[in-house]
């Protein structure tokens, strides 16, 4: 149940807050009181504020963040409607990895990494999370970022409360293809 409750929390969350009667405000909050009650009607009549604190706590990427007074909750990163996580820009490290399908290369050969229908390009820390990443897709690839370069020509990086880093685009030339999931 709570995989289902995350995935319905994310959909909320991160694109679609009127499926349930929300709004989120201009950083992505909206009051847990309300998602709950939401939540129940939607079919998970037992859904409480505990099992709502499991759902963040043990999320496997930790995808939600729960404002400091207890009373708002946001998705750490991934929105596609557009609202601001007011996250300071910050220095990279210099290598990131981003995963994704085999049948997108081509395309992101000739435009760079763009963010589709998100707001940022997301970019993980470590090879095992963007083979995870692009295998939503497909046969997963991994590409190499060169983010500190791309840092020190003045493209700005932010890094999300789930340790995620995104940027608004990645031109090609930063972009190494050489890596497969099994090399
Ligand atoms: C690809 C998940 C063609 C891109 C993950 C990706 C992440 C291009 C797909 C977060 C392209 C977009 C985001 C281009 C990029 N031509 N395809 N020029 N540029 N693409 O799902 O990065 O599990 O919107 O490579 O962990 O896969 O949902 O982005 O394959 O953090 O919490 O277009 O979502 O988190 O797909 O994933 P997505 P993503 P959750």
């Amino acid at each position: 149940m709570s995989k289902e409750i995350s995935k319905l929390m994310s959909l909320v969350l991160r694109h679609d807050p009127g499926r349930l009667g929300l709004t989120l405000d201009a950083n992505g909050w909206t009051a847990i009181e309300p998602l709950i009650k939401r939540i129940r009607g939607a079919g998970y009549p037992a859904f409480d504020r505990p099992t709502l604190d499991a759902v963040v706590k043990n999320n496997d990427k930790q995808r939600f963040t729960v404002s400091d007074d207890g009373q708002s909750i946001r998705a750490a990163q991934g929105h596609s409607i557009q609202i601001d996580l007011g996250l300071q820009p910050s220095r990279p490290p210099a290598l990131l990895y981003h995963g994704t399908a085999a049948g997108f290369i081509e395309s992101i050969r000739e435009q760079g990494l763009i963010p589709g229908r998100r707001q940022h390009v997301h970019l993980s820390m470590d090879r095992d999370t963007a083979v995870k990443v692009g295998g939503r897709h497909g046969s997963p690839v991994v590409l190499t970022v060169e983010a500190g370069k791309m840092f020190d020509v003045g493209i700005s990086f932010y890094q999300a409360e789930n340790g995620v880093w995104l940027t608004d685009l990645v031109p090609v030339e930063y972009l190494g293809f050489a890596l497969a999931p099994e090399d």
